[in-house]
């Protein structure tokens, strides 16, 4: 059987779950929330990692009803998560470039919020770079219309797409997140972190709030506080979690 017909019968037999990571206020310490990533867990392979299908997802279209998936599952856990009375944070999902062109996102976000119950600023979408090159005025009427309903926006992977800073300050952009791939030498090596600290300082005057993804180590983590960045994800706090190993993450959080 081909990946394309294994992932036909994936969503229908339910072998996807979705894992969250956190994110960290650096400064303060506090939890700031979580980001889903899809996992496939097939009956026979075992786990198939989301870099072997969420391109082909891509181009097959099965990201549409997969992404709707996500959304959805993602919203109603975040849901569940407050009406078991954890404190309430925003958990962002991300959303590929075809789910821009071939969804109706501002109409299929708003039903997602409604059938799980959650409210808007508990999610947050991720975009990438390369969205923002094409059919620009487009996307950014979408960006708007969801802005308007009241979620937030991350900018994920910053630094590896081809959008220019002018195309950075039209968007309604929350979060920034900054590549890993900048962050994984950030001690060694000079340009990195003349890199990153650009980014931070350019974001903060646009009025975003700046993520550092992939942080690893306790040196990175004090070296990007001193830089003035917001907030951290990475191993350094947790892997990507299952909900379980979520839960008992949560309990240790202020
Ligand atoms: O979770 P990491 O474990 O391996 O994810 C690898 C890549 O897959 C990342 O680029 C991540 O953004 C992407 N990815 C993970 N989950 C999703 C998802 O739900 N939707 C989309 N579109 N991409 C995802
Ligand atoms: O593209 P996106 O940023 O959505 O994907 C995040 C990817 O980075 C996932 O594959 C996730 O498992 C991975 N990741 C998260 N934290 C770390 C980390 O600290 N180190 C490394 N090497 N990968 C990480
Ligand atoms: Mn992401
Ligand atoms: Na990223």
């Amino acid at each position: 059987m081909t990946l394309e017909t294994m992932m036909r019968k994936a969503l229908d037999h339910g072998e996807f779950e979705l894992y969250y990571q956190p994110r960290m206020n650096v400064r303060s310490g506090t939890f700031s929330g979580l980001e889903a990533l899809i996992r496939w867990r097939h009956p026979e392979r075992g786990w198939i990692p989301p870099t072997d299908f969420i391109p082909l997802a891509e181009e097959t279209g099965l990201i549409n009803p997969i992404g709707e998936w996500v959304l959805y599952t993602a919203c109603a856990q975040n849901k569940a998560w407050q009406d078991a009375g954890y404190p309430p944070f925003s958990v962002s999902v991300n959303l590929s470039v075809r789910q821009f062109r071939e969804q109706n996102l501002v109409e299929l976000i708003p039903r997602v919020l409604r059938e799980s119950g959650l409210k808007p600023q508990y999610l947050e979408l991720e975009i990438t770079e390369n969205l923002s090159m094409h059919h620009m005025e487009y996307v950014l009427s979408i960006l708007h219309e969801i802005k308007r309903l009241g979620i937030k926006i991350s900018m994920d992977d910053f630094g590896t797409g081809y959008s220019s800073l002018s195309y950075l300050k039209k968007f309604p952009i929350d979060h920034l997140k900054i590549d890993q791939s900048f962050i994984r030498d950030i001690q060694d090596h000079k340009e990195d972190h003349s890199i990153v600290k650009a980014i931070i300082d350019m974001a903060h005057s646009l009025g975003m709030i700046v993520v550092a993804e992939g942080v690893e180590t306790e040196a990175q983590s004090a070296l990007l506080r001193e830089m003035k960045c917001d907030e951290i994800q990475g191993y350094l706090i947790s892997k990507p979690s299952s909900v379980e190993d979520i839960e008992h993450f949560l309990q240790t959080v202020k």
